[in-house]
């Protein structure tokens, strides 16, 4: 019988790419996805199918997570085997300003969900989007029992969720893993992490649209890793015979200026000609060293990266190039057409279904 997933945050990085696999594997998709006076669905439009066609595999609904009442129908009604819970207020720096928001929807909203699960009665498996940024400034590298030292108001709601998710698989032995991931990007990464943000500059300076790049700090250390392998390992989390954590990351890390050298090297720009330092991208508090000691996800998933830093930074950088009508370098493309042509539901490049999609509305 054909699988049933819902996912929150179905709009986002993760959930685009973990539709797009799901759909490759013969699963029914459910999507929850938050009312915008916008278009938030760019992401998904390239997946969508018209509810009035016939085989139908993805399926959309208004929800938020502030609403309990909202998940447990939802819950009820999609009756799915596994549950993706990766909806959040995702932005760390953001969380200094809006920080009883976040945690009433990355924190609370976990809580919101597995309580719905458990009041369901429903047999079904769960993913939680927890994240590096919980072990803040413990020492690198991070392992599954590294304690957490959580360094925002993100983080700390993570730490929550977290455990909340742990404390339902005890008290009530539901099928509840976390995933611990560490910093994951693509072309789809949100334009105002640091990653996209330094790719998209570049892009920018190419076509003669933008001058400086202002960035906050660049000693901060990232373990970056390309988000379609990600999303393939939290599909893995649900699919092992127990319930666990896992910490997922590449096991090497670079500086934030590394990331800058790297993407203005790649079309020959000396990158101190453009970016300059604004102070108010500084963080209240920063996480300085992330590194992933992710032997446990090695052993009992096999999981390698294939995608390293420097192919992930040319990647984005073709794509972002792409996407302005320019024409790329084409050591990215390359890259993935070697490395990840497999499930991508995208034609020529990682960037036409961006570029195709934009404009294009789903009929709700
Ligand atoms: P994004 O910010 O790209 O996506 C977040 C998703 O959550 C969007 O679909 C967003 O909807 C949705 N969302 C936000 N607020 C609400 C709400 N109130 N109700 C319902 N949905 C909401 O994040 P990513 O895809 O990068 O990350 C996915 C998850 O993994 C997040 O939980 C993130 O914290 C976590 N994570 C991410 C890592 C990374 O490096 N990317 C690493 C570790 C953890 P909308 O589109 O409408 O804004
Ligand atoms: P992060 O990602 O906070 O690690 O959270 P982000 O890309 O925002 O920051 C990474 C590092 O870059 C430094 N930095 C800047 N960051 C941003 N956004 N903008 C800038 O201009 C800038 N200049 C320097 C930051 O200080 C930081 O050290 C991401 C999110 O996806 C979380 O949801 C997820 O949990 C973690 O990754 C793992």
């Amino acid at each position: 019988m054909r699988k049933r997933a819902l996912i929150t945050g179905i709009t986002g990085q993760d959930g685009s790419y973990l539709a797009e696999w799901l759909l490759s594997r013969d699963y029914e998709v459910h999507g929850m996805i938050r009312r915008a006076s916008t278009f938030n669905t760019r992401r998904l439009d390239h997946i969508y199918e018209d509810p009035h066609s016939i085989g139908v595999n993805l399926f959309l609904y208004y929800g938020d997570l502030s609403s309990g009442e909202q998940l447990s129908n939802l819950i009820y009604n999609v009756k799915p085997d596994e549950i993706y819970h990766l909806g959040a207020q995702s932005h760390v720096s953001v969380s200094f300003e809006i920080p009883e928001f976040t945690g009433d929807i990355t924190g609370l909203g976990t809580a919101r969900i597995l309580e719905a699960i458990r009041r369901s009665g429903i047999k079904v498996r769960f993913y939680q989007a927890s994240s590096s940024e919980m072990f803040g400034n413990a020492p690198a590298p991070q392992s599954e029992i590294t304690p957490f030292q959580p360094r925002s108001p993100y983080a700390a709601a993570k730490v929550y969720g977290y455990w909340m998710t742990v404390n339902y698989r005890e008290a009530y032995g539901l099928f509840a893993s976390n995933g611990i991931l560490f910093n994951h990007e693509s072309p789809r990464r949100g334009e105002t992490f640091v990653s996209r943000k330094v790719t998209r500059a570049v892009a920018h300076i190419l076509a003669g649209k933008q001058s400086t790049l202002y960035l906050g700090n660049l000693q901060a250390r990232r373990d970056w890793g390309y988000a379609p392998e990600y999303v393939e390992v939290m599909w893995q989390i649900l699919q092992l015979p127990e319930a666990g954590d896992y910490v997922v990351g590449t096991g090497e890390n670079h500086t934030v200026q590394e990331f800058v050298e790297e993407a203005f090297g790649y079309v020959n720009l000396d990158w101190r000609k453009y970016v300059k330092i604004d102070p108010r991208y500084f963080r209240p508090a920063e996480t300085d060293c992330l590194l992933a000691d992710a032997r446990k996800m090695r052993q009992e998933l096999q999981w390698e990266p294939r995608i390293v830093f420097r192919e992930l930074v040319r990647i984005m950088v073709d794509a972002d190039m792409e996407e302005l009508g320019l024409t790329p370098v084409g050591e990215g493309n390359a890259i993935l057409q070697a490395k990840f042509s497999g499930w991508h539901r995208w034609t020529n490049s990682v960037s036409d279904v961006l570029t195709a999609a934009a404009g294009r509305a789903l009929d709700h």
